[in-house]
């Protein structure tokens, strides 16, 4: 009996089961049926991004990405739902225009790839020079089937609608009253895609995404519709920022600026370069704390501890990078300017005017040019390069980049350097003095390409001497396998293929009238516990020594942010044993670079934030766009408001109020210059200057 009532219980709910399975297939298939319209809406925006994505990027994992397909249909989703306001008749209208809008977004950035090997940008599109451009590649490309594929979205909407139409579809699901509701639950159903998509969100997807420069991967992981979103908003910003506060900003810079010096003051160092060519490298991501570390008696950088012991080293120099780190140490290298405090100069303000080293150097007669085989839209450097200056920017289409030369981002430094020496072999038979700037690239995050690298070991090896007198040798692992222990793999490679550059600079006879200028560019943002490891390697328990232990190093984050030095050095073939041959050991960041240089090669700006090392010698003070600053004295965090006493010299109260004052100052004044336009605005005075000179 009971088992008989059980069966019956089951064969009851099986019915429930299937009633409700039933229902909900109905439910869905009515869905699916009174939703037609809105459905290919949605299903042609998804193609069509993907189709853009596969035809500029063309990996699998690129263009069936997961997170972009996600957002392309929250944001169809979102788009779609609207058209629930309007009766079904009208419906067709509304999807139509946006289905359109959104191919047109599709279609723009198609042609625009092909051009420019990266994705459109509204701010860029608003210079006419662009225009014109762009303008240019319709042309070229138009026959191109791929940039037109995208009118299958509207097509396929346009077919399905006069369909429906025949069919007399619109009238049968006409139901006045759940206009708004069909309307609300579609936009909470994109609510729920977005939030489902924010999940999947990762920092980086995140701090990128607020950078918005990385144009492709912005694409590859938020979809085409998202991105130009983002692109509108970024593009606006920075014209929102200009829009308050210019005339206290101008004011504030003119008092700034009353009592700088219309004429450079001179010094033993004044014009000793003039008329030299000069090659500055740009090293990525190169510290100055790998210089004369070795591992198993082998140096990491044997290339840079020549350099250094022969050329004019600057021991104590800082980048002062903000988020927009290579292109931000280019700005403030160029320009003596600091980073911006809100987006990235290279990027918001690529239309501001700036006062650069290239540019004065033009005005003495100079070539000017840079070289870098990345991707030229890479940090907006297309435009940035020639606003900065450069006549002539080498990018990668202008390198030869195959699989086999690839190493982490790109183009490897050794083959970068190699193809280099041709260009500039001609340059230097084609002009009678340049100016070149070299980026290199492979020394880059995540420096996980150490089989590329070449040999390099830094785990620790040691002869012991056994009872029986013979020796063994044994090996600790120390920082092989860490990240800062890869750093020094790839860094040794970068080092290794500047060497070579300056040996094929030599065989071509480049060296003889050439100035070497090199500076890292940032610091390689390795973990602290790795650094802790470095100096404090036990390897006895292949760990950490005890703070006990007297061979133990402190390395707070004190010492973690003072390690962030990168090497600054002016290097000429026979500078080795000559009076400019030495170490400076004063504190001197990237904005004094233009003024000491400057000095050296015969150009001066009077608006430049930082000093000539020469004149200001140890009263220097490098700020940081934090806020932070350093002084041979005293290391200052402004976000602990603590600081670090580098002397035995007493600090005063007075002494860090006024030195926070300068560096809020100065940061103010530097932002406001390239907010405002003001070396643009004020154009009037600087011209009268520099007729002046
Ligand atoms: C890219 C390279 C790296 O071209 O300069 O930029 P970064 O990530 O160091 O800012
Ligand atoms: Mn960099």
């Amino acid at each position: 009996m009971k088992r008989l009532k059980s069966t019956f219980h089951s064969a009851k709910e099986n019915t429930i089961h299937t009633v409700k399975k039933i229902k909900k297939e109905h439910l869905i298939t009515k869905y699916l049926k009174n939703n037609i319209l809105f459905l290919t809406f949605v299903l042609t925006a998804v193609f069509n991004s993907t189709i853009l994505r596969f035809f500029c990027m063309h990996m699998l994992e690129n263009y069936l990405s997961f997170k972009a397909i996600l957002a392309d249909i929250t944001v169809a989703v979102f788009i779609g739902s609207f058209c629930y306001l309007f009766k079904p008749k009208n419906r067709f209208t509304y999807l139509m225009i946006a289905n359109i809008f959104l191919t047109a977004i599709c279609m723009i950035n198609s042609v625009y790839y092909t051009f420019y090997t990266s994705f459109a940008s509204v701010s860029m599109l608003s210079l006419t020079q662009y225009i014109g451009d762009v303008g240019d590649a319709v042309v070229e490309n138009v026959l191109q089937l791929k940039d037109i594929i995208y009118i299958i979205g509207p097509i396929v909407l346009a077919i399905v609608h006069f369909k429906l139409k025949k069919k007399n579809y619109y009238k049968k699901i006409e139901i006045k009253s759940d206009r708004k509701k069909r309307m609300l639950s579609t936009l909470a159903a994109s609510g729920i895609l977005a939030l489902l998509f924010l999940v999947t969100m990762t920092p980086l997807d995140v701090s990128r995404f607020a950078k918005q420069w990385n144009k492709e991967y912005i694409v590859m992981r938020f979809g085409i519709y998202v991105y130009q979103a983002n692109d509108v908003i970024t593009s606006i910003q920075p014209k929102i920022n200009s829009m308050f506060g210019y005339d206290k900003a101008n004011k504030a810079f003119k008092d700034y600026f009353a009592d700088v010096k219309e004429e450079p003051e001179k010094n033993e160092y004044s014009d000793i370069f003039e008329g030299k060519n000069v090659i500055v490298i740009h090293a990525e991501s190169m510290q100055t704390n790998a210089i004369g570390l070795k591992f198993n008696d082998r140096e990491v950088t044997p290339t840079l501890n020549k350099l250094t012991k022969e050329g004019l080293y600057f021991s104590n120099f800082y980048s002062q990078v903000s988020v927009g780190t290579s292109s931000d140490s280019e700005l403030t290298y160029n320009t003596s300017l600091m980073p911006t405090k809100s987006g990235t100069a290279f990027v918001s303000y690529y239309d501001r005017t700036f006062i650069s080293t290239p540019k004065l150097l033009q005005e003495k007669g100079y070539y000017t040019f840079s070289m870098h085989a990345n991707n030229a839209d890479f940090w907006n450097r297309r435009t940035m390069h020639e606003n900065l200056g450069y006549e002539r920017f080498f990018s990668k289409k202008d390198y030869e980049v195959t699989k086999e030369n690839i190493i982490g981002l790109g183009l490897s430094d050794k083959e970068f350097f190699k193809q280099s020496v041709e260009k500039l072999k001609k340059i230097n038979e084609e002009n009678q003095k340049w100016y070149g700037t070299l980026i290199m690239l492979t020394n880059h995050t995540p420096f996980s390409d150490t089989e590329k690298y070449g040999d390099f070991e830094v785990n620790m090896k040691e002869t012991v001497t056994k009872e029986d007198g013979t020796t063994e040798e044994v090996i600790y692992p120390y920082m092989e396998g860490t990240k800062l222990g890869n750093y020094f793999k790839s860094y040794h490679y970068a080092d290794e293929a500047l060497g070579e550059f300056i040996s094929e600079l030599d065989e071509a006879g480049l060296l003889d009238n050439t100035v070497i200028v090199l500076y890292g560019d940032h610091d390689a943002r390795l973990p602290k516990a790795d650094y802790n490891r470095l100096y404090n390697y036990d390897k006895e328990s292949d760990g950490i020594l005890s703070d006990e232990d007297p061979n133990y190093i402190k390395y707070d984050s004190y010492q973690y942010e003072l390690g962030r030095k990168v090497p600054f050095l002016i290097w000429t073939k026979d500078m080795a044993g000559s009076e400019l041959n030495q170490e400076i050991t004063n504190v001197m960041g990237m904005y004094d670079v233009m003024p000491t240089l400057g000095n050296m090669l015969g150009f001066y700006n009077k608006y430049q934030l930082g000093h000539d090392i020469f004149n200001i010698k140890d009263n220097n003070i490098v700020v940081f766009p934090n806020g932070n600053w350093v002084t041979n004295k005293v290391y200052y965090n402004s976000q602990k408001e603590a600081y670090l006493s580098l002397s035995d010299e007493a600090i005063s109260e007075e002494e860090i109020k006024s030195n926070n004052e300068y560096a809020n100052k100065l940061l103010d004044v530097s932002d406001d210059i390239i907010v405002f336009d003001l070396l643009n605005e004020n154009k009037d005075a600087v011209n009268e200057e520099k007729k002046g000179e």
